[in-house]
């Protein structure tokens, strides 16, 4: 794309905004606020596991209909958390079917009695199809995983004496078939005399363990009856030279006065570039926001800064918030002050036949652009660098489960490396995942569960409908945080097929439809030349693991390939490149040199020569690097996993192997030479607090 049509979309963008959800209503993060009430349900829910030949005893004894321990045993089960290294029963690990959670709440008898409150329970996830009953009535279905449901429950819940207290029944069931998300097949090995009758396995194409369960928080929420279903915030920023009260330095990165030369020269460019421009900036804040329950209302809309302080305000279900001299939303490390949140309060008064009623939320907004020209990509107009890795929701004992202190522990280590970036590979993360990334400036690439689309039979017309229907959730969840910079559609997948040409530009057209103001990815391994899906994505993602999956142990080819790779790659689509993965395995404590694989020495010598290359090509058109993989993951049992795939630079308790170190000294590099305006970064992480 040229930079003029980067431009125009980048601007376009928020207008077109909202034109095509299909979705019904919204799924705004639950909040406390003066009109609205939570009420976690984390803890110990009851538990069973449906080992029944069909999987379907449950559903024939409606397991849902009384208590579970009336039905049967039941296993206390931590939730959040996946069920399956809970207990020591090795068939619970590797178990597929119906699994059933229960837990019994007292509401409190405000919920129940006032009938202007409206109670909604919400399931943070439930992997990969759901079935929730309330005091046994069916009461919601959600088809996916990694992606959150609810239903109000009021009428459920304000009727009768016995009201406040309910019962939550959760019948779960992790099977992967060819039309779900990722997809998956079922095989039945039918040799009697290899195998005992009706055996059968779940195959998956991808390369992380199948962890199930309630794997993010369940809660129970209130909101009036007329309440603020959603809101969409879409922001721009103005240069405007004729209306500066103040002196803007404009000062070249270190990046652009690299190209000049050495040490001195760069510093000389600097300041040779270096001149104070006329410049008023304004932050453009486009909202627009949907009402349920009523008619008959009034909406205000304040926008305050970090400081509490009103800066801008608006009425109705649309509008422009100006916002003169605004702090843009930074990536960590490209600015002194990163991540600026603003908050939207929105405050509905509606008018109901009880009287008018009042509904609050507060939505943390950054001001920030995103724009791709033909070999850069911008964020508030800056060449933006992604030097950061690729994760994965995984932790010993908790599987995939949401937990505080890894989250927290997560961000310690990303900051510490230098990292302003990752991928959500290869689902959508919680929620309170992308909120810490908003607050601390970490860049993300959202990509969904479209992972394993490997065989020809997964692109038919219901996995697409599907697929579509899934990025529509996704972007319903995340479209409104800062940190999100860029949509992924899927990872790997048998991009060289006919049927997954069509497939892709469909799920890519859709979701630019979904989201004109971000760009759209997939990340693909397959060859330039052979790839369908390319010619529609913004910006190229490659995955290769050159001296790893082939020429083992040849690290000397890796420049060479690497090379031939991104030259092929830019001049057949002239777009940015990133090198979404690239990486070796490694167990933490094995040594060898000269390198030989599964060593420390290997993974470091790796990525060196990887670094080679990168480092010729950033200055060009390619705008990241994100390593395979932050930390050691869970994978299915195989003869080429030992425990896992060991490619993180860090292990799965996430302590640092050599690579890390080596790693953080490169990112910290690179952040020195692309921060704006340039000034040094500290490699402490405590000076960079984005608390101070
Ligand atoms: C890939 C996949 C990732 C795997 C990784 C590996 O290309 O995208 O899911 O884990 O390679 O280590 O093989």
């Amino acid at each position: 794309m040229a930079r003029g049509l980067a431009v125009a979309w980048a601007v376009l963008g928020p207008l077109l905004w909202g034109c095509a959800l299909a979705l019904q209503g919204g799924m705004l993060y639950p909040r406390e606020s003066p009109s609205r009430e939570r009420k976690e349900l984390d803890g110990l829910w009851s538990f069973r596991a449906d080992f029944s030949d069909n999987r379907r005893r449950g559903f024939e004894e409606q397991w849902y209909r009384r208590p579970l321990r009336e039905s049967g045993p039941t296993l206390d089960m931590p939730v959040p958390s996946s069920f399956n290294d809970i207990t020591q029963d090795w068939r619970l690990r590797h178990f597929v079917g119906w699994v059933w959670y229960e837990r019994e709440v007292i509401l409190p008898e405000r919920w129940t009695q006032d009938l202007s409150t409206r109670v909604v329970l919400r399931i943070g996830s439930a992997h990969a199809y759901a079935i929730v009953w309330v005091n046994g009535v069916d009461t919601l279905e959600h088809k996916g995983g990694y992606l959150p449901f609810e239903a109000d429950i009021s009428n459920l819940v304000q009727v009768g004496p016995l009201s406040s207290q309910l019962r939550i029944t959760i019948a779960i069931n992790n099977t992967l078939t060819p039309t779900t998300l990722p997809p998956g097949t079922i095989q039945y090995l039918t040799d009697t005399s290899k195998y005992p009758k009706g055996y059968f396995v779940q195959n998956t194409y991808f390369d992380f363990f199948n962890y199930a369960g309630l794997q993010r928080s369940v809660l129970l929420y209130t909101t009036p009856t007329a309440y603020i279903d959603d809101i969409t915030v879409t922001t721009s920023v103005e240069h405007d030279s004729g209306r500066a009260p103040w002196l803007t330095p404009v000062i070249p990165t270190l990046w652009e006065a690299k190209a000049v030369g050495s040490r001195d020269q760069e510093l000389k460019t600097i300041l040779a570039n270096t001149h104070w421009s006329f410049s008023f900036l304004e932050g453009l804040v486009n909202y627009q926001i949907s009402v349920k329950g009523s008619n008959l209302f009034e909406l205000e809309v304040r926008l305050l800064d970090a400081e509490n302080k009103l800066v801008a305000n608006g009425t109705g279900t649309q509008g422009q918030l100006k916002v003169p001299g605004a702090r843009l939303w930074w990536p960590y490390l490209m600015h002194e002050r990163p991540a600026y949140l603003y908050s939207l309060e929105v405050r509905l008064t509606a008018q109901m036949s009880l009287g008018p009623v009042s509904d609050f939320y507060t939505l943390p907004v950054g001001i920030r652009t995103v724009a791709v020209t033909e070999s850069q990509f911008l964020i508030n107009g800056k060449p933006f660098y992604f030097h950061g890795v690729n994760k994965h929701e995984d932790a010993d004992i908790r599987g995939k489960g949401f937990d505080w202190p890894l989250l927290v522990k997560d961000f310690n280590l990303l900051r510490w490396l230098g990292a302003n970036a990752f991928r959500t590979s290869h689902y959508p993360y919680a929620e309170e995942v992308l909120q810490m990334c908003d607050r601390y400036g970490i860049v993300v690439i959202d990509e969904c569960p479209g992972v394993g689309l490997a065989l020809p039979q997964f692109f038919n017309n219901v996995s697409l409908q599907n697929h579509m229907r899934v990025m529509e959730e996704v972007v319903r969840r995340d479209k409104n945080h800062p940190a999100v910079v860029m949509w992924s559609v899927a990872n790997e997948p048998a991009s060289h097929l006919e049927s997954a040409g069509y497939y892709l530009k469909m799920v890519i057209t859709h979701t630019k439809a979904l989201d004109p103001s971000r760009p759209v990815t997939f990340v693909t391994n397959s060859n330039y030349a052979a790839d369908k899906g390319a010619p529609y994505v913004d910006v190229i993602c490659l995955n290769s693991y050159y001296s790893w999956y082939h020429d083992y142990g040849h690290l000397e080819l890796i420049q060479q390939q690497l090379t031939t790779q991104f030259e092929s790659w830019y001049k057949t689509y002239q777009k940015p490149i990133i090198q979404s993965e690239y990486g070796a395995e490694t167990i933490v404590g094995f040594h060898q040199d000269p390198p030989l694989m599964f060593t420390e020495e290997y993974q470091k010598s790796l990525l060196e020569q990887y670094h080679v290359v990168l480092d010729q090509k950033r200055r060009k058109y390619v705008v990241g690097e994100l390593i395979w993989n932050f930390a050691d993951f869970m994978t299915e049992q195989s003869p080429t996993r030992v425990l896992g795939n060991k490619k993180g630079v860090f292990t799965r308790q996430r302590q640092p192997k050599s690579a890390a170190f080596l790693l953080r000294e490169r990112y910290w590099k690179i952040a020195n030479e692309t921060r704006y305006p340039y000034s040094i970064a500290k490699s402490q992480c405590l000076e960079n607090s984005p608390f101070t």
